[in-house]
């Protein structure tokens, strides 16, 4: 994995992780992991995406079907969700932050699982938090909040 600032890391958490949030809006990407690669690895498996009181989720956690829709909608719906292909998806955040996703990648190793890239807005300068960094143009700050990564809601 890499922050925006280009700081490369591992990450074999095996809860909840906050990717990403944006410190005064109310959004946030969350990531879940497994097993994977023959349980000597863990990897991505589910991914919420929310944008106030909208949550997109992207979750294979089950390893029986994906679960690929909202699971909360309320209001003004303020996620803009497009299929790229039928394994890659886009989401586009109100203030244009974007998490690409493709799922299944690379071989039936990797089933139920995902890679997801995000892609900051010049919004998100100076205003974001979780494993994805302070995005602020300095890698050597970015694991200073640590103890935000780790999250028991899902
Ligand atoms: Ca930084």
């Amino acid at each position: 994995m890499m922050t925006a600032d280009g700081r490369p890391f591992e990450n074999q958490n095996k809860d909840i992780c906050l990717l990403y949030r944006h410190k005064r809006y109310n959004i946030k990407v969350e990531e879940k992991y497994g097993l994977c690669n023959n349980n000597l690895a863990r990897c991505t498996c589910g991914l919420r995406i929310q944008a106030g009181r909208n949550v997109f989720a992207i979750d294979g956690c089950s390893r029986k079907a994906w679960l690929i829709d909202y699971v909360q909608c309320e209001g003004i719906n303020t996620l803009r969700v497009n299929a790229k292909t039928s394994s890659v998806w886009e989401i586009i955040t109100p203030i244009g932050t974007t998490i690409e996703v493709m799922i299944n990648p690379y071989s039936e190793t990797y089933r139920w699982f995902m890679n997801v890239q995000l892609f900051m807005s010049p919004r998100d300068f100076n205003a974001t938090d979780g494993l994805c960094g302070d995005y602020d143009g300095n890698s050597n700050n970015d694991f200073g909040n640590a103890e935000l990564h780790k999250n028991n809601h899902w």
